[in-house]
């Protein structure tokens, strides 16, 4: 009989942690994750596969902890023994990492650090593996250095949150070559779904979109239309990370699609969907503006494809339909893909605006 697997996730209220939690269940493992004390419940993303943990049938368990806090993550990896650990807390914002620099390198830097040494001494005590994977980003990528941008391709950090991202990768990589550690890098170029953040531009757009179409909103305030970025499905990109801990040997891997597209080809994509011109409603707000914008990332994931087999399932196309269509349906109206013909929706404008 095999042996159950312990999986300890840090931002497990988050996008991907989400995602990742529902994987790890998927392949029977028992789940813990790190969630903050808040006023009011957030854990919306993850209540769909919380069971009273009083239950026998309970195989996700959640442990208050926060990144900023090292005797609380040496306590839980104690109590918890887990066989890997995903470190995905992040304050993961670019534009607000800006405003709060302090707080985001904290996070983002020092919460690795506290939680790769928390690991080191738990494994030198009692001997166990314990698997490591950190969240790297193409944000480190920065300023232009390469295209496409590979394993190899040298960092250029442009805000404090990718320079943050830098030390934490450096520092994984030190871990596993400094104390035998398995750990592993992900570098992940951006990943989308219906559970984005909000505040991000992919989800502030399809989310607009169906309150466009609902009547409750009549603009959309944007920054920089012409950046562009490799996006993903975050669905996809949880596999990748589960895979670089089931290899034989740790290591670092780009996770992209290979294509990269601007904000307005994304802009298009959503509102054309639903049969209307973003230009008759995106305005600009220069509070969306970056002091250092990253122009272009397009990641190769040659590397990670032929290592790990893994493959996108879904392209640019598809992403930005799947989230606009979870978008109408959450705001209580049909999604395109369930409509025989968008008049459906000209209807809907009609009805709300009438
Ligand atoms: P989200 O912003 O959706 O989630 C971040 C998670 O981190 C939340 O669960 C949040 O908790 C938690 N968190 C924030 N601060 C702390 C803290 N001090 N201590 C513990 N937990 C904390 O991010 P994603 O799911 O999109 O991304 C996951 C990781 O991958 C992040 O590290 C991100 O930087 C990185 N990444 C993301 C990419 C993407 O395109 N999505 C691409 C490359 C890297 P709470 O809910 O309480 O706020
Ligand atoms: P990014 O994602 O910074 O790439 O970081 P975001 O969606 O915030 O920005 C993408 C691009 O869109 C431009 N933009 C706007 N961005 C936001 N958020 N809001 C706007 O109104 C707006 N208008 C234009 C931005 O200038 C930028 O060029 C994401 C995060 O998930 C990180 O945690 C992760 O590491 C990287 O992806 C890979």
């Amino acid at each position: 009989m095999t042996q159950t697997k312990r999986a300890l996730i840090t931002g497990i209220t988050g996008q991907d942690g989400s995602y990742l939690a529902e994987l790890l269940l998927e392949k029977d493992y028992e789940v813990h994750g790190i969630i903050r004390r808040t006023s009011t419940f957030n854990t919306d993303r993850i209540d769909h596969i919380y069971v009273d943990p009083h239950s026998d049938e309970a195989r996700l368990f959640l442990h208050y902890g926060d990144l900023n806090d090292g005797t609380m993550l040496r306590r839980i990896l104690e109590q918890v023994k887990p066989d890997e650990v995903y470190n995905l807390g992040a304050q993961s914002h670019v534009r607000v990492s800006f405003d709060s620099p302090e707080y985001t390198v904290d996070t983002v830097a020092m919460g690795a650090l506290r939680l790769m040494e928390a690991i080191r001494d738990y494994q030198q005590r009692t001997d166990a593996e314990v698997r490591f994977y950190q969240a790297g980003s193409s944000e480190m990528y920065g300023k232009v250095q390469e295209i496409p941008q590979k394993e190899t391709t040298p960092f250029y950090p442009r805000s404090p949150y990718a320079c943050a991202k830098v030390y934490a990768h450096w520092q994984t990589v030190n871990y596993r070559e400094s104390y035998n550690m398995f750990a592993c890098n992900g570098i992940l170029f951006n990943h989308e779904s219906p559970r984005r953040g909000e505040t991000f531009v992919t989800r502030k757009i399809t989310r607009a979109v169906a309150r466009i179409v609902a009547g409750r909103q009549q603009s959309l305030y944007l920054g920089n239309l012409d950046s562009k970025r490799d996006w993903g499905y975050a669905k996809d990109y949880v596999r990748a990370m589960w895979l670089m801990l089931q290899q034989d040997e740790p290591g670092d891997y780009v996770v992209a699609t290979g294509e990269t597209h601007t904000i307005k080809e994304f802009l298009d994509i959503a509102f054309n969907y639903v049969n209307l011109d973003w230009n008759d409603y995106v305005k600009f707000d220069p509070r969306y503006l970056r002091p250092a914008e990253v122009d272009i990332l397009i990641g190769d994931p040659t590397h990670t494809k032929a290592k790990l087999g893994w493959e996108p399932s879904i392209n640019f196309e598809g992403l930005v339909k799947l989230m606009v269509d979870a978008d109408l349906e959450a705001i209580g109206l049909a999604p395109m893909s369930k409509q025989d013909d968008a008049a459906t929706v000209r209807q809907a404008i009609a009805g709300v605006m009438s």
